[in-house]
């Protein structure tokens, strides 16, 4: 089989009925590029001397690990120049960051989480760069953070690029999800993995026990079902994974099937969960249906949610169709 690179992809879908404008099939492959330099600093791990912590906290009230502020940079400083942006946000800054005034300014916005899953980086589990994209509000001047509260609906592509065993892209821009394969030796990402598609049914279900007590009841009743397996109500037993880094959570979904929930918790009520809606649960979302899996917060589509705030939480439940039916079926019976 041929290689098809992911440059080739790119212009093909291009070429497609344009399924992909020229700005957002360069805005891509600016971001798959970043994507490639965090990768080598990732591997690099204590030889490069980027392991551990910045010193530095974020808005999210989270110390930062070297490697966030590292990846971060990496993206603002690769995608500020191309002519394809109008602003950047991201979890590890509070504002938005506008287009310098001595670079051409573009149309879409650019969100990411540079490096998901830091916390596992300095022992060596699989973390990931998640970006999603939307359309900048018509106007000439620099986009405010109200421009980019519009809902993961209005997404025109979201990806994430894994630094795993292997480092992956994978990405919609409304036309099925594809992965692509980073080939080191010639520096590309090759695709493998056309039109992923997540299996409706699952035996295995992703979920940090250890909030067990705080969760609201239509969990505990869920969770309490997949525990019981042959003995429940479900009648299969499942098996469990917590990798505690979304991005790799989602690829084995993406891969093999399964659901991923971070649910709203009792541990801080004024919270609606942890994870971040607008650069975590909106892009994964769209990959999730764009791969025929559902993605609620518990009681309605995440891709439905409109923001009041750029770093708003979102509780996560995501996957296999009829298990995220299932738990979202139980919060309506509540
Ligand atoms: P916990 C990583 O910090 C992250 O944002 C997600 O990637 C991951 O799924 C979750 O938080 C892990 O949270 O509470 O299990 O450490």
């Amino acid at each position: 089989m041929s290689r098809i690179s992911l440059s080739r992809f790119l212009i093909e879908a291009q070429r497609t009925e344009g399924n992909l404008p020229p700005e957002l099939r360069l805005l891509i492959e600016t971001v798959a590029r970043a994507c490639k330099a965090i990768s080598h600093s990732v591997n690099k791990g204590a030889l490069a001397g980027v392991l551990g912590e910045a010193g530095s906290g974020n808005v999210q009230g989270e110390a930062q690990k070297k490697l966030d502020v590292i990846a971060n940079d990496i993206l603002l400083e690769a995608n500020e120049w191309g002519g394809s942006l109008a602003a950047m946000a991201s979890e590890e800054m509070e504002l938005p960051y506008s287009i310098p005034e001595n670079y051409p300014r573009g149309r879409y916005l650019l969100l990411f989480d540079p490096l998901d899953g830091s916390s596992n980086i300095d022992v060596n589990i699989s973390v990931g760069t998640i970006f999603s994209v939307l359309e900048c509000p018509p106007g000439d001047v620099a986009p405010s953070e109200a421009d980019f509260l519009q809902s993961g609906r209005r997404q025109v592509a979201a990806g994430y690029t894994v630094y795993g065993p292997q480092t992956m892209l994978v990405l919609t821009f409304g036309h099925g999800v594809h992965g692509f394969t980073l080939d080191r030796e010639q520096g590309s990402f090759v695709l493998t993995h056309p039109d992923m598609r997540i299996p409706a049914s699952t035996k295995e279900f992703a979920i940090n026990m250890s909030n067990q007590r705080h969760w609201e009841a239509p969990v505990q009743r869920y969770i309490g079902e997949l525990l019981a397996g042959t003995t429940g109500p479900l009648g299969k037993d499942y098996n469990m994974r917590w990798v505690a880094s979304m991005v790799a959570e989602v690829h084995r979904i993406l891969v093999r099937g399964g659901v991923f929930m971070y649910p709203k918790d009792a541990r801080d009520p004024s919270k609606p969960g942890k994870l971040r809606l607008m650069y975590e649960g909106n892009p994964m979302a769209f990959i999730v249906e764009q791969a025929g899996g559902a993605a609620t917060n518990g009681r309605m589509p995440i891709l439905d949610i409109q923001p009041s705030k750029l770093h708003e939480r979102v509780a996560i439940f995501l996957g296999s169709r009829e298990e995220v039916e299932r738990v979202t079926a139980y919060h309506a019976a509540d």
